[in-house]
């Protein structure tokens, strides 16, 4: 079972996963891979970090008013090929068939942002009426909508081209302040594409969360942590400044957590050292959204 994962440290409140006897819920992986990171690399961290800084957080959510309570599975790491992604992406793209085939909901952390392509194309392929009616939810500081980064088609700057190249229904992207020319013409140029900038939605969030409130299909949601500001996430690949507070970051997850969410990732957690915001903040995430499941 789950071939490709190997079990180091499990995120807080999940259950041990017992291939015998489980139940329906969600499962939670790591991806700890970066290779294409053009900046600040060490993603591959990712998953040791977020895991670790989860043990800070209450099993009471005081803001939400519940405890994480839904059923949860922490089935390890998928083993990551340093430096090749096609391999990288095979291992994400099997295991998160294995997980769904299971009816478990993938709660990945990565690993830089080119992970979030292997687990989509396995919910493309596992369920493609699903994921015809899929709405994406994108949070983060840049598009990754160029066509190719550096000569590579599989970047963490093009990671949404590629996602975008597998139809679903929309892409909402969320706290973008950072682009290439081209690919802002691109993402203006498709109808499916809708994206609100950081100082948009430091101004005025209302059309953002009314258009949040309005989904009526499931929903796929990608967290790059460099959406937020650097003050609040200064550990990733691409920091840039202006970016959301993770008090917005909480709001945007509340109201998501009601639709029927059929994955979430975590991305670009570079941390290297206990207690480091970013990924406190990463943990968080997936801390909000569980505490919001039943
Ligand atoms: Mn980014």
């Amino acid at each position: 079972m789950f071939f490709y994962a190997d079990n180091m440290m499990k995120f807080a409140f999940c259950e041990e996963f017992n291939d015998d006897e489980y139940d329906e819920g969600y499962s939670i992986m790591g991806v700890g891979f970066d290779s294409t990171t053009s900046y600040k690399s060490g993603a591959r961290y990712g998953p040791k970090a977020v895991r670790e800084a989860s043990y800070n957080f209450e099993q009471y959510n005081l803001r939400f008013d519940t405890s994480v309570t839904a059923t949860s599975y922490d089935i390890g790491d998928v083993q990551a090929v340093p430096g090749n992604y096609q391999e990288t992406d095979k291992m994400i793209y099997n295991t998160v068939n294995e997980l769904l085939e299971m009816n478990l909901t993938p709660i990945t952390i990565g690993g830089e942002h080119t992970i979030t392509y292997g687990i989509l194309r396995a919910l493309h392929d596992y369920d493609p009426d699903l994921f015809e009616n899929l709405v994406v939810v994108h949070l983060d500081a840049h598009f990754d909508m160029r066509d190719e980064y550096l000569g590579e088609k599989c970047s963490h700057a093009s990671v949404l081209r590629r996602v975008h190249e597998l139809n679903p229904k929309e892409i909402i992207q969320i706290g973008i302040r950072s682009a290439e020319y081209e690919e802002h013409e691109y993402v203006k140029a498709c109808d499916d594409i809708t994206y609100f900038s950081s100082h948009q939605l430091q101004k005025d969030s209302g059309e953002l969360f009314d258009k949040l409130n309005d989904i009526n299909s499931p929903v796929y949601i990608t967290v790059d942590i460099d959406v937020l500001d650097p003050s609040y996430a200064p550990s990733v690949g691409t920091p840039a400044s202006c970016g959301l507070t993770p008090m917005m970051l909480e709001d945007i997850i509340y109201v998501l957590s009601s639709k029927d969410v059929c994955g979430l990732d975590v991305v670009e957690v570079a941390s290297d050292r206990v207690g480091d915001l970013t990924s406190v903040n990463a943990a968080k995430v997936i801390y909000d959204f569980l505490s919001l499941q039943d």
